[in-house]
């Protein structure tokens, strides 16, 4: 017999109605719901808030309210369990299909909110309304990504970063789809999908997640040497970012701008971190991802949170065709850059993220980026890559989201009128009304609404004139334009432009990536390659492998001489800036808590923010007989997490911290990731244990500034002293 709606027995009632005041006080606050995207969807009417009940009751998704949320209908009190209970079916099947594939490359990432603002009006390059006027602004939300690792992988590994902004204009959506990396591995579209296929887990085995170090990534690279460029960024400091506020974006291809008089000029968009650029050391990524998978999701969330909003400021290389001309390489071909110094950067504008997600799955999941969108007076330039991604984004969209109508998620959705006679398919949200549903009509005429006609004017235009390089109409080839051919100087100049360090790092990424590959042919394939980029270079890593060189790969074309930019380096672009970075102080019982409070002062001066970490959660009891209230456990906030280290303890305690594993890798590996460290001085017998030696980044607690004034540095001096020379 069915009991639903019958009087329970206390026990049952207690477990089945857990509702308490509080939460239907907070599910019946209109605040907890975003309205702002039922507005304005051509359904007429105002909007309806149809997310929440007043009553804060609990509904099926057709609005019948429910009873009991916490037991199925059964036939008795022991079951079976009855097919007509719609609650429990409704509730099973949606979540049976929670899950949509996810992205087929930069599946993890993580999104944001902001506002872009003009802080340089350019209306004699581009019509595009946005850019008509200084202080003019607009909505954005952007994705951060890695590439090669599924949707549950980690945040650091040696990978690139997708850099992709929607910025919601008055004209349309605008996405700027970026990477954090100049160029890009291939010249054609048509090589995507294998690269894509060779860098993910191998097919047969599918290992190894998220890394690019195994076989059929190398075999791939060193038989098409036009990756070799970005091979060289890759296997960069680049590819660790310590945050995403802390990395560049370039838009990669060459673009168009359309100004009214419809002159054209070539642009490269590019995004400049205020916070300044830095990145983690390998050994130091590799022990973030376990200790911290979502290490940079994190620290995204986390500054947002706290109103410590990240920014970039927009750039522009902008050139025209007598400057592409005179240069050696395409600048169609996006395996290249154009040199900051040769082409210098002007800012345009700046981008702030200030509002986190409500929902990663409505916002960040489904956010469908397209480098088809773009507002009148921004176009599209020949480059054979931007062509093929002019297609392949709208495609995937519909096999990720389901349906040719993903543009009317909330998130996808322009913040400008959209009218068309595009109709129906699957999960339309739409409902037009009236017939005019084709055009041209003559349905005005009658007084019936017409709908919407092109604006030859205003509305998006094609560029008419095909006067770009290598754009001559002529015959239908599959060919390679011979001005693709150099792929070694760029690749040069990028590793003579880092520092000694900087090369170093390259060299070792090379040698770990390499040392992965089981096909010792490919090994050698690659080494081949090398010496087309620098023969030093090259036998650095031939010599990390125990190998011997191979022969030089035959080249199109050898590298030329091209001088260094200081502009790739990352540590010749370090702004010193402890703003963003993390200190963690490790904190005993007995500690003095002035010296405590004099590093937390000194670090939020600078605008960097502060963990206690402690061997007991519960905080530390001060000399003073105070507890302190500790952020976390010194087993969870292992220093990795960190940009710099304080030991703050009493003679007891850091005696109990020497004979504690955790407590010395949290000081050892902060050494070894060449951080600043601070100890007071009894805290010392803890840092002669790690084997802490001496130098300028190894400081006293009792001078708080000069720990903080380095959180945004690491003392590069000491690293040849603990890794082994490469
Ligand atoms: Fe993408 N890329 N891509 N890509 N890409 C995708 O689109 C593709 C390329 C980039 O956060 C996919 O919506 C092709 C360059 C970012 O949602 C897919 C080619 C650059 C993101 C796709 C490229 C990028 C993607 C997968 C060569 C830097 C994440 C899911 C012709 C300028 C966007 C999706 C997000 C995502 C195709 C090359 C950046 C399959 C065919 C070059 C940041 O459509």
């Amino acid at each position: 017999m069915k009991t639903e709606g019958r009087p329970q027995p206390a026990a049952q009632l207690s477990s089945s109605n857990p509702t308490t005041s509080a939460s239907l006080q907070k599910h019946s606050n209109s605040d907890a719901v975003d309205t702002r995207y039922q507005e304005g969807t051509g359904q007429g009417g105002e909007p309806q808030d149809t997310t929440t009940d007043p009553q804060g009751r609990i509904t099926t998704n057709h609005g019948v309210p429910i009873s009991d949320n916490q037991n199925s209908l059964k036939a008795g009190t022991r079951g079976p369990t009855l097919l007509e209970d719609f609650v429990l079916r409704e509730k099973i099947f949606h979540f049976d299909h929670e899950r949509i594939p996810e992205r087929i490359v930069h599946a993890r990432g993580s999104g944001a909110h902001g506002t872009f603002t003009v802080t340089r009006a350019i209306p004699e390059l581009t019509r595009a309304a946005l850019f008509r006027k200084k202080g003019n602004s607009c909505d954005v939300f952007v994705r951060f990504s890695t590439v090669a690792g599924s949707k549950g992988s980690k945040d650091t590994p040696r990978d690139v970063r997708g850099f992709a902004t929607k910025f919601y204009t008055e004209e349309g959506n605008w996405d700027l789809v970026a990477n954090n990396m100049a160029p890009f591995f291939i010249q054609d579209a048509i090589k995507f999908p294998d690269i894509v296929h060779a860098v993910k887990p191998e097919a047969d085995r599918m290992m190894p997640q998220a890394a690019s170090a195994h076989d059929t990534f190398w075999d791939f690279v060193s038989l098409v040497p036009e990756t070799q460029a970005m091979i060289m960024w890759l296997m960069s400091d680049r590819a660790l970012p310590r945050s995403f506020r802390m990395m560049e974006g370039f838009g990669v291809h060459t673009f168009h701008l359309i100004n009214d008089r419809d002159e054209v000029s070539f642009v490269k968009f590019h995004w400049k971190p205020r916070l300044g650029m830095q990145s983690t050391l390998w050994d130091e990524a590799v022990k973030i991802s376990g200790a911290d998978p979502d290490f940079l999701r994190r620290d995204l969330w986390e500054s947002i949170d706290k109103g410590d909003y990240p920014e970039w400021d927009l750039g522009i290389q902008v050139f025209d065709e007598k400057f592409a001309a005179r240069q050696p390489y395409d600048v169609l071909d996006a395996t290249k850059i154009i040199p900051e110094e040769d082409v210098p950067i002007q800012f345009i504008g700046t981008l702030q993220l200030n509002r986190n997600p409500d929902n990663f799955f409505a916002e960040t999941e489904q956010v469908a980026f397209l480098p088809t969108n773009v507002p009148p007076g921004i176009g599209f330039s020949n480059d054979p890559l931007l062509q093929g991604r002019l297609f392949s984004y709208m495609d995937t969209q519909k096999s990720r989201l389901g349906t040719t109508n993903f543009h009317q998620i909330p998130i996808n959705a322009p913040r400008c009128p959209m009218h068309n006679f595009n109709r129906d398919g699957l999960m339309q949200t739409q409902v037009p009304k009236g017939r005019a549903n084709y055009e041209p009509n003559s349905l005005g005429e009658a007084g019936e609404p017409s709908g919407p006609r092109a604006d030859a004017r205003g509305g998006y235009r094609t560029l008419s004139r095909m006067t770009e390089l290598g754009n001559e109409p002529t015959e239908k080839l599959r060919v390679r334009p011979e001005r693709f051919a150099d792929h070694f100087t760029q690749a040069r100049q990028f590793y003579l432009s880092q520092t000694p360090v900087e090369q170093a790092h390259i060299v070792s990424a090379l040698i770990f990536e390499l040392s992965k590959c089981e096909l010792k042919h490919i090994r050698i394939r690659q080494l081949s390659q090398l010496r087309n980029i620098d023969e030093d270079l090259a036998q650095r890593v031939a010599n990390g492998l125990a190998m011997d060189l191979p022969p030089a790969a035959p080249a199109a074309k050898p590298a030329v001489k091209v001088p260094p930019s200081d502009a790739l380096s990352i540590i010749k672009q370090s702004k010193h800036s402890s703003k963003g970075r993390k200190l963690g102080i490790l904190v005993t019982d007995g500690a003095d808590g002035n010296t405590v409070e004099a590093l937390r002062s000194a670090a939020t001066a600078q605008g960097a923010t502060v963990m206690v970490v402690c061997p007991k959660v519960g905080g530390p009891v001060l000399a003073s007989g105070r507890q302190m209230e500790a952020d976390a456990l010194l087993d969870g906030a292992p220093s990795v997490i960190f940009d710099g280290v304080a030991v703050v303890a009493s003679a007891a305690g850091a005696a109990e911290l020497a004979r504690n594993k955790a407590a010395i890798d949290w000081v050892s590996d902060a050494f070894a990731h060449l951080k600043a460290i601070a100890a007071t001085p009894e805290a010392q017998v803890l840092l002669q244990k790690a084997n802490v030696e001496p130098d300028a980044f190894v400081l006293e607690a009792g001078s708080p500034d000069s720990l903080v004034a380095k959180l945004g540095d690491r003392n590069w001096d000491r690293e040849a002293t603990i890794w082994p020379a490469r």
